[in-house]
Protein backbone atom coordinates (compact mmCIF):
# COMPACT_ATOMS: atom_id res chain seq x y z
CA UNK A 1 0.00 0.00 0.00
CA UNK A 2 1.27 3.37 -0.79
CA UNK A 3 0.66 4.63 2.48
CA UNK A 4 2.87 1.53 4.06
CA UNK A 5 5.49 2.76 1.45
CA UNK A 6 5.98 5.94 2.72
CA UNK A 7 5.63 5.55 6.33
CA UNK A 8 8.92 3.28 5.10
CA UNK A 9 10.57 5.92 3.00
CA UNK A 10 10.06 8.38 6.01
CA UNK A 11 12.24 5.94 8.39
CA UNK A 12 15.01 5.34 5.74
CA UNK A 13 15.45 9.48 5.63
CA UNK A 14 14.18 10.55 8.76
CA UNK A 15 17.73 11.59 10.33
CA UNK A 16 19.60 12.58 7.06
CA UNK A 17 19.25 16.88 7.22
CA UNK A 18 18.95 16.87 2.93
CA UNK A 19 16.47 14.44 2.55
CA UNK A 20 14.08 15.36 5.30
CA UNK A 21 13.30 18.64 5.72
CA UNK A 22 12.77 18.30 9.47
CA UNK A 23 16.04 16.44 9.94
CA UNK A 24 18.05 19.58 8.82
CA UNK A 25 17.42 21.35 12.37
CA UNK A 26 18.66 19.02 14.46
CA UNK A 27 21.16 16.35 12.26
CA UNK A 28 24.56 17.53 10.53
CA UNK A 29 26.23 15.93 7.67
CA UNK A 30 30.02 16.70 7.02
CA UNK A 31 31.31 16.51 3.57
CA UNK A 32 35.45 15.58 2.74
CA UNK A 33 36.82 17.12 -0.29
CA UNK A 34 38.80 13.77 -1.47
CA UNK A 35 37.94 13.65 -5.30
CA UNK A 36 39.52 16.56 -7.32
CA UNK A 37 39.05 14.83 -10.87
CA UNK A 38 35.92 15.63 -13.18
CA UNK A 39 35.01 13.87 -16.34
CA UNK A 40 32.73 16.47 -17.81
CA UNK A 41 32.71 20.24 -18.88
CA UNK A 42 29.79 22.39 -17.38
CA UNK A 43 29.61 25.56 -18.92
CA UNK A 44 28.87 26.67 -15.51
CA UNK A 45 32.16 25.26 -14.23
CA UNK A 46 35.10 27.55 -13.04
CA UNK A 47 37.19 24.49 -12.24
CA UNK A 48 39.60 26.61 -9.57
CA UNK A 49 36.50 26.02 -7.68
CA UNK A 50 34.23 23.07 -6.29
CA UNK A 51 31.69 21.17 -8.10
CA UNK A 52 28.72 23.52 -8.63
CA UNK A 53 26.52 20.86 -8.93
CA UNK A 54 26.32 19.58 -5.15
CA UNK A 55 28.12 23.16 -4.48
CA UNK A 56 28.39 26.77 -4.13
CA UNK A 57 30.59 28.46 -6.87
CA UNK A 58 33.39 30.00 -5.75
CA UNK A 59 34.66 27.98 -3.05
CA UNK A 60 38.15 26.13 -2.68
CA UNK A 61 37.73 23.16 -0.24
CA UNK A 62 40.84 21.63 0.84
CA UNK A 63 41.91 18.74 -0.86
CA UNK A 64 42.63 15.72 1.40
CA UNK A 65 43.65 12.19 1.09
CA UNK A 66 41.73 9.28 2.21
CA UNK A 67 43.06 8.36 5.09
CA UNK A 68 42.97 12.45 6.64
CA UNK A 69 39.26 12.37 5.65
CA UNK A 70 38.60 9.40 7.88
CA UNK A 71 40.69 10.74 10.65
CA UNK A 72 39.06 13.93 10.23
CA UNK A 73 35.27 12.35 9.58
CA UNK A 74 36.42 10.50 13.53
CA UNK A 75 37.46 13.84 14.96
CA UNK A 76 34.43 15.66 13.50
CA UNK A 77 31.73 13.28 14.74
CA UNK A 78 33.91 13.05 18.10
CA UNK A 79 33.10 17.02 18.69
CA UNK A 80 29.98 17.57 16.82
CA UNK A 81 26.94 14.72 18.48
CA UNK A 82 24.54 14.96 15.72
CA UNK A 83 26.59 14.32 13.14
CA UNK A 84 24.83 11.38 11.34
CA UNK A 85 25.58 11.90 7.38
CA UNK A 86 29.23 11.76 5.45
CA UNK A 87 29.20 12.94 1.95
CA UNK A 88 31.68 12.61 -1.18
CA UNK A 89 30.48 15.58 -3.05
CA UNK A 90 33.84 17.12 -4.76
CA UNK A 91 35.58 19.13 -5.29
CA UNK A 92 35.44 17.55 -8.59
CA UNK A 93 32.98 14.72 -9.37
CA UNK A 94 33.28 12.02 -6.90
CA UNK A 95 33.32 8.90 -9.49
CA UNK A 96 36.04 10.45 -11.46
CA UNK A 97 37.95 9.36 -8.63
CA UNK A 98 36.58 5.86 -7.77
CA UNK A 99 39.63 4.99 -5.82
CA UNK A 100 39.73 7.76 -3.62
CA UNK A 101 35.89 8.09 -2.82
CA UNK A 102 35.43 4.18 -2.34
CA UNK A 103 38.84 3.77 -0.16
CA UNK A 104 37.47 6.86 1.96
CA UNK A 105 34.25 4.83 2.12
CA UNK A 106 35.30 1.92 3.20
CA UNK A 107 37.98 3.68 6.10
CA UNK A 108 34.99 5.34 7.82
CA UNK A 109 32.87 2.37 7.23
CA UNK A 110 35.38 0.36 9.37
CA UNK A 111 36.01 3.13 11.92
CA UNK A 112 32.29 4.91 12.06
CA UNK A 113 29.75 2.23 10.62
CA UNK A 114 26.84 3.78 12.31
CA UNK A 115 27.58 6.69 10.47
CA UNK A 116 25.42 7.39 6.86
CA UNK A 117 27.57 7.32 3.91
CA UNK A 118 26.40 9.63 0.83
CA UNK A 119 27.43 10.10 -2.78
CA UNK A 120 27.28 13.06 -5.01
CA UNK A 121 27.42 12.71 -9.16
CA UNK A 122 26.73 14.31 -12.06
CA UNK A 123 25.99 10.31 -13.35
CA UNK A 124 28.52 9.54 -16.17
CA UNK A 125 30.42 6.28 -14.53
CA UNK A 126 27.91 5.67 -12.52
CA UNK A 127 26.47 2.51 -13.89
CA UNK A 128 29.73 0.85 -13.45
CA UNK A 129 29.66 1.04 -9.99
CA UNK A 130 26.15 0.70 -8.65
CA UNK A 131 27.21 -3.18 -7.06
CA UNK A 132 30.47 -1.39 -5.17
CA UNK A 133 27.95 1.18 -3.96
CA UNK A 134 25.00 -0.95 -2.48
CA UNK A 135 28.26 -3.62 -1.00
CA UNK A 136 29.77 -0.44 0.66
CA UNK A 137 26.62 0.21 2.28
CA UNK A 138 26.08 3.95 0.29
CA UNK A 139 22.12 3.99 0.58
CA UNK A 140 21.92 8.09 -0.72
CA UNK A 141 23.10 8.86 -3.42
CA UNK A 142 23.07 12.26 -5.51
CA UNK A 143 22.37 13.13 -9.46
CA UNK A 144 22.78 15.78 -10.75
CA UNK A 145 20.61 16.06 -13.77
CA UNK A 146 19.95 19.48 -15.74
CA UNK A 147 18.33 18.33 -19.08
CA UNK A 148 16.83 15.05 -20.67
CA UNK A 149 16.98 16.47 -24.64
CA UNK A 150 20.58 16.43 -25.48
CA UNK A 151 19.29 19.64 -27.62
CA UNK A 152 19.52 21.29 -24.34
CA UNK A 153 22.11 20.08 -22.96
CA UNK A 154 24.40 20.81 -26.18
CA UNK A 155 24.17 24.86 -24.37
CA UNK A 156 25.12 23.30 -21.01
CA UNK A 157 27.83 20.47 -21.65
CA UNK A 158 30.51 21.49 -24.01
CA UNK A 159 32.51 17.76 -23.66
CA UNK A 160 32.21 14.99 -21.92
CA UNK A 161 35.47 12.43 -21.07
CA UNK A 162 34.24 8.58 -21.28
CA UNK A 163 36.66 5.69 -21.40
CA UNK A 164 39.46 7.28 -22.54
CA UNK A 165 37.82 9.83 -25.43
CA UNK A 166 36.45 12.66 -25.49
CA UNK A 167 33.19 13.77 -27.28
CA UNK A 168 32.17 16.94 -27.42
CA UNK A 169 29.62 18.57 -28.58
CA UNK A 170 25.57 16.45 -28.75
CA UNK A 171 27.58 13.26 -29.09
CA UNK A 172 29.22 14.21 -25.88
CA UNK A 173 25.76 14.95 -24.09
CA UNK A 174 23.68 11.66 -26.01
CA UNK A 175 26.44 9.48 -23.65
CA UNK A 176 25.89 12.01 -20.58
CA UNK A 177 22.43 11.67 -20.70
CA UNK A 178 22.06 7.45 -21.39
CA UNK A 179 24.26 6.90 -18.04
CA UNK A 180 22.04 9.19 -16.25
CA UNK A 181 19.33 7.18 -16.89
CA UNK A 182 20.99 4.40 -16.74
CA UNK A 183 22.15 4.92 -13.60
CA UNK A 184 19.65 6.38 -11.96
CA UNK A 185 17.25 3.34 -13.24
CA UNK A 186 20.22 0.96 -11.38
CA UNK A 187 19.88 2.49 -8.46
CA UNK A 188 16.07 2.20 -7.90
CA UNK A 189 16.76 -1.29 -9.07
CA UNK A 190 19.33 -1.65 -6.15
CA UNK A 191 16.77 0.06 -3.48
CA UNK A 192 19.43 3.16 -2.99
CA UNK A 193 17.69 6.21 -2.35
CA UNK A 194 18.06 8.68 -5.05
CA UNK A 195 18.17 12.45 -5.00
CA UNK A 196 17.74 14.41 -8.46
CA UNK A 197 19.78 17.99 -8.32
CA UNK A 198 19.33 20.23 -11.37
CA UNK A 199 20.79 23.80 -11.51
CA UNK A 200 18.67 26.35 -13.05
CA UNK A 201 19.33 28.15 -15.59
CA UNK A 202 17.48 30.86 -16.89
CA UNK A 203 17.00 30.73 -20.47
CA UNK A 204 18.15 27.23 -21.14
CA UNK A 205 16.60 24.67 -19.26
CA UNK A 206 14.02 26.77 -17.33
CA UNK A 207 11.02 25.93 -19.62
CA UNK A 208 12.39 22.13 -19.77
CA UNK A 209 12.52 21.55 -16.04
CA UNK A 210 9.05 19.19 -15.77
CA UNK A 211 10.07 17.53 -18.18
CA UNK A 212 13.59 16.72 -16.48
CA UNK A 213 10.98 16.07 -12.95
CA UNK A 214 8.97 13.94 -15.00
CA UNK A 215 11.87 12.03 -16.44
CA UNK A 216 13.25 11.27 -13.44
CA UNK A 217 10.08 10.23 -11.24
CA UNK A 218 9.09 7.90 -13.66
CA UNK A 219 12.54 6.37 -12.71
CA UNK A 220 12.73 6.16 -8.92
CA UNK A 221 13.72 9.27 -7.89
CA UNK A 222 12.12 10.31 -4.74
CA UNK A 223 13.20 13.92 -3.71
CA UNK A 224 13.98 16.98 -6.64
CA UNK A 225 16.33 19.69 -5.42
CA UNK A 226 16.32 22.31 -8.08
CA UNK A 227 19.18 24.92 -7.21
CA UNK A 228 19.85 27.81 -8.78
CA UNK A 229 22.93 28.75 -10.71
CA UNK A 230 25.12 31.19 -8.75
CA UNK A 231 26.92 33.41 -10.92
CA UNK A 232 29.74 34.88 -9.23
CA UNK A 233 31.39 37.87 -10.30
CA UNK A 234 33.18 38.89 -8.01
CA UNK A 235 35.23 36.23 -9.21
CA UNK A 236 35.31 38.17 -12.53
CA UNK A 237 33.18 35.46 -14.01
CA UNK A 238 29.91 35.05 -14.69
CA UNK A 239 29.61 30.97 -14.34
CA UNK A 240 27.70 30.43 -17.04
CA UNK A 241 27.43 30.60 -20.95
CA UNK A 242 27.58 34.39 -21.93
CA UNK A 243 28.00 35.65 -18.67
CA UNK A 244 24.59 33.95 -18.22
CA UNK A 245 22.75 35.25 -14.65
CA UNK A 246 20.90 32.97 -11.96
CA UNK A 247 17.48 32.96 -11.78
CA UNK A 248 15.45 35.72 -9.41
CA UNK A 249 13.65 33.86 -6.19
CA UNK A 250 10.77 34.36 -7.83
CA UNK A 251 12.10 32.83 -10.97
CA UNK A 252 13.89 29.70 -8.97
CA UNK A 253 10.24 29.18 -6.83
CA UNK A 254 7.93 29.43 -9.73
CA UNK A 255 9.81 26.28 -11.70
CA UNK A 256 9.63 24.34 -8.24
CA UNK A 257 6.11 25.05 -7.96
CA UNK A 258 5.71 23.79 -11.30
CA UNK A 259 7.11 20.69 -10.46
CA UNK A 260 5.55 20.26 -7.13
CA UNK A 261 2.46 18.79 -7.63
CA UNK A 262 3.99 15.75 -8.69
CA UNK A 263 6.68 14.86 -6.06
CA UNK A 264 8.71 15.76 -3.12
CA UNK A 265 10.82 19.23 -4.01
CA UNK A 266 13.66 19.86 -1.74
CA UNK A 267 13.84 23.29 -0.99
CA UNK A 268 16.20 23.88 1.87
CA UNK A 269 19.68 23.45 0.18
CA UNK A 270 22.33 25.44 1.13
CA UNK A 271 24.63 24.94 -1.96
CA UNK A 272 27.03 23.34 0.61
CA UNK A 273 31.15 23.36 0.30
CA UNK A 274 32.47 20.14 -0.85
CA UNK A 275 34.20 20.05 2.97
CA UNK A 276 31.39 21.13 4.71
CA UNK A 277 30.94 20.43 8.72
CA UNK A 278 27.80 21.10 10.57
CA UNK A 279 23.97 21.58 10.67
CA UNK A 280 22.85 23.23 7.11
CA UNK A 281 23.37 26.63 7.21
CA UNK A 282 25.88 26.57 9.27
CA UNK A 283 29.64 26.81 8.19
CA UNK A 284 32.12 24.97 10.94
CA UNK A 285 34.59 24.11 7.83
CA UNK A 286 36.79 26.70 9.36
CA UNK A 287 37.25 24.38 12.70
CA UNK A 288 38.32 21.43 11.03
CA UNK A 289 41.13 22.90 8.29
CA UNK A 290 43.54 20.15 8.20
CA UNK A 291 46.27 21.98 9.63
CA UNK A 292 43.73 22.07 13.14
CA UNK A 293 41.99 18.43 12.66
CA UNK A 294 45.39 17.02 12.12
CA UNK A 295 46.20 18.09 15.85
CA UNK A 296 43.13 17.26 17.61
CA UNK A 297 42.12 13.93 18.67
FE1 LIG B 1 26.19 16.20 1.18
FE2 LIG B 1 24.70 16.34 -0.82
FE3 LIG B 1 24.75 14.13 0.57
FE4 LIG B 1 23.62 16.31 1.52
S1 LIG B 1 24.74 18.16 0.88
S2 LIG B 1 26.42 14.90 -0.63
S3 LIG B 1 22.96 15.10 -0.23
S4 LIG B 1 25.05 15.00 2.58
FE5 LIG B 1 22.37 18.86 0.99
FE6 LIG B 1 24.29 20.58 0.82
FE7 LIG B 1 22.19 20.87 -0.72
FE8 LIG B 1 23.88 18.89 -1.10
S5 LIG B 1 22.19 21.03 1.49
S6 LIG B 1 24.39 21.01 -1.33
S7 LIG B 1 21.64 18.75 -1.08
FE1 LIG C 1 32.52 21.36 -12.73
FE2 LIG C 1 31.05 19.69 -11.28
FE3 LIG C 1 30.43 20.13 -13.85
FE4 LIG C 1 32.62 18.73 -13.23
S1 LIG C 1 30.50 18.12 -12.84
S2 LIG C 1 32.48 20.38 -14.76
S3 LIG C 1 33.33 19.80 -11.35
S4 LIG C 1 30.33 21.65 -12.15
Amino acid sequence: APSEMDEKLKARIENHPCYSEEAHHHYARMHVAVAPACNIQCNYCNRKYDCANESRPGVVSELLTPEEAAHKVLVVAGKIPQMTVLGIAGPGDPLANPEKTFRTFELIADKAPDIKLCLSTNGLMLPDHVDRIKALNVDHVTITINMIDPEVGEKIYPWVHYRRRRYRGIEGVRILHERQMEGLQALQEADILCKVNSVLIPGINDEHMPEVNKAIRDRGAFLHNIMPLISAPEHGTYFGLNGQRGPKPKELKSVQDKCSGNMKMMRHCRQCRADAVGLLGEDRSQEFTKTKFMEME
